[in-house]
């Protein structure tokens, strides 16, 4: 059976990309909102309902576990979910807390993410449960994920970077060691985002380190597939064309043909 994986468009995909590394007989159906994308600037209600129908989608294709693989999803209905669901499920808080919170020297992490994730306290939450003595600063980017949707940061790195650097600005006069890309669409700018904060900050990628524990997951629920080959479909709920472009940019590798329009309020 199949790992499902949701995101509210592009950002899962980093998720995906680590999954391919370290889960390669797996195989994983992708959902990626591209018709109701962004979820950041919208009500905690219409979050829920959408990450719901999300999930029930994974769930229609028989999914063995399911990956929220956007931190505002996860910081909405993460534990909603996890009880609501029949099979084992990530979000990307905890996992990515937990590698900021080893990676810093200094005890001051800074989150980026989107307005809801930062307004709901969620990674603060996570860091905070881990050890209370960590300082966390946290900033929304709001602009971040048009720019990955759009595919902008490809035509315009240097817009993107100054975009970036007026953000990131009380992040690096706070003095953080560490900064938790809290969104899963900010590693697709990761190179970006590290040229701003300079080389001796440490970025933890919540694609990244979600997907690290997924493996983790599945291997404490007996679900590690016994052999490949593993691959990967998507879904999408519009611009199947834009999505493919980004796509197989980040993936390196030609997803076209792997990538159907699914229509997801049915
Ligand atoms: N990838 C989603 C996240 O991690 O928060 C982006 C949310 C959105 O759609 N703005």
């Amino acid at each position: 059976r199949p790992i499902g994986v949701f995101d509210s468009g592009l950002g899962g995909l980093t998720a995906v990309r680590e999954m391919l590394r370290i889960l390669p007989d797996e195989q994983i159906i992708y959902f990626g909102d591209t018709g109701r994308v962004p979820y950041g600037s919208r009500s905690r209600a219409i979050i829920t309902q959408y990450s719901r129908q999300d999930a029930a989608f994974l769930m229609s294709k028989d999914v063995k576990a399911i990956v929220i693989a956007c931190g505002t999803a996860s910081s909405v209905a993460g534990s909603l979910l996890k009880e609501e669901l029949p099979v084992p499920l990530t979000d990307v808080l905890e996992p990515t807390a937990r590698a900021a919170a080893a990676a810093t020297a200094n005890g001051r992490i800074g989150i980026i993410a989107t307005d809801v994730t930062v307004r709901s306290g969620s990674f603060q939450r996570a860091l905070h449960t881990i050890s209370p003595q960590l300082q966390v600063f946290a900033q929304s980017c709001p602009l971040f994920v048009p720019i990955v949707e759009s595919g902008f940061m490809l035509e315009h790195p240097d817009i993107t970077k100054e975009v970036a650097e007026t953000y990131l600005a009380p992040l690096r006069e706070a003095d953080v060691d560490t900064v938790i890309l809290g969104c899963t669409h900010y590693p697709i700018l990761k190179r970006i985002i590290g040229e701003v904060v300079g080389a001796q900050v440490r970025l933890i990628d919540s694609g990244r380190e979600t997907a690290a524990y997924c493996r983790t997951l599945l291997e404490q629920n007996n679900l590690l597939a016994a052999q490949g080959p593993g691959d990967c479909s998507f879904y999408v709920s519009d611009r199947i064309e834009e999505f493919s472009k980004v796509a197989g940019i980040f993936l390196r590798e030609d997803v076209h043909s792997s990538v159907q329009l699914v229509d997801i309020e049915k």
